[in-house]
């Protein structure tokens, strides 16, 4: 005799059963109801508008932002928290060209998982809720991916911030003072990834913009797509030339970054392993101390634009 017919609630959220001490055996058993168990009704179109009604109010709110964080790597992450936590007043637009935020953060260095983080870098790791190991003068993340994927759900968690991944800046929006001639930076011009990379085997495809009074350009150090905004500042005349990221020496590099961490030119503040480029900077190799509190620097520096 079949069992009797069994009428599945819908629930908005369909919570299984508490699953038995035992293990699940026979299908009558089980926390699902297999035979009859089915998701609620959809249709692509819902989909479709679910996703791109969002996306485009989205765009529509940040078009005009209070800060657009160029970058978003293991700096750009930590400046983000920063603003978003100190000020929730303040829109907040991160554009990450890759897919996967994250930047390089998450492998403690040639693909080994652990992250090293100098200290005092724990009370960073605290304030966010990442655990770790301690050592005498630095601490341990056992999985690098723990402190950028944890650090991450935070950033995205903010009402106030926006993620645009997959999205490239392209150029930077610049405003030139009649009176004084002092360029200012005052946003950022984007494009999907992928366009960005094809604009010279295609026709052309015009970018999109987001206007900000500060831009923080934490685009990592030289690559194909890094060092972005300085190397943008050079090619149009608003600094001289770079100074070019040095041999690794952990010691100097980190307080140097750190230290370093400042506005480039008016409206736009340079952090992280960007900053090497700038000024000639060591590099520091697998150490992640330096990335978090220049993030904290570039953020309290751009608070202090808000708070004037
Ligand atoms: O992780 P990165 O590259 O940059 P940082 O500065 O956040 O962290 C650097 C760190 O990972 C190291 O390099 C470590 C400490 N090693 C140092 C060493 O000595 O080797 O993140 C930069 C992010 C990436 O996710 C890029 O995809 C993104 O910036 N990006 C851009 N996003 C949008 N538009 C662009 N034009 C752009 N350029 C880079």
């Amino acid at each position: 005799m079949s069992p009797p017919a069994v009428t599945v609630e819908r629930p908005h959220a369909y919570v299984p059963e508490p699953k038995s001490a035992k293990t699940l055996s026979a299908p009558s058993e089980a926390a699902y109801k297999w035979d009859t168990f089915t998701f609620d009704h959809i249709r692509e179109s819902t989909v479709s508008r679910a996703m791109t009604k969002r996306y485009f109010a989205d765009l529509d709110k940040y078009a005009e932002s209070d800060v657009v964080i160029i970058g978003a790597g293991s700096c750009g992450l930590s400046t983000a928290y920063v603003v978003a936590k100190s000020r929730p007043d303040l829109k907040i637009a991160i554009i990450e060209a890759g897919v996967a935020p994250g930047g390089g953060a998450w492998l403690g260095g040639q693909l080994f998982s652990a992250m090293v983080m100098r200290k005092p870098a724990q009370s960073f790791l605290n304030e966010i809720g990442v655990p770790y190991e301690e050592e005498d003068t630095y601490v341990v993340v056992k999985h690098a991916a723990l402190f950028t994927s944890t650090l991450l759900s935070k950033v995205l968690l903010f009402p106030n911030v926006k993620l645009f991944n997959a999205t490239a800046v392209e150029d930077l929006i610049t405003r030139v003072d009649p009176a004084t001639g002092e360029l200012r930076i005052a946003g950022v011009v984007t494009n999907w990834t992928l366009v960005s990379m094809h604009h010279d085997d295609q026709s052309c495809m015009d970018p999109n913009t987001i206007n900000a009074p500060v831009v923080i350009s934490t685009t990592g150090h030289d690559g194909p797509f890094g060092a972005f905004s300085v190397k943008r500042l050079v090619s149009m005349t608003a600094i001289e030339k770079l100074g070019g990221m040095r041999g690794l020496d952990m010691k100097s590099a980190e307080d140097a970054i750190v230290k370093g961490t400042r506005e480039i030119v008016p409206g736009l503040i340079v952090g992280g392993m960007e900053l090497s480029e700038v000024d000639g900077a060591n590099r520091m190799g697998p150490t992640f101390a330096a990335m978090a509190y220049s993030g904290i620097k570039a953020a309290e520096t751009a608070l202090q634009v808000f708070d004037e």
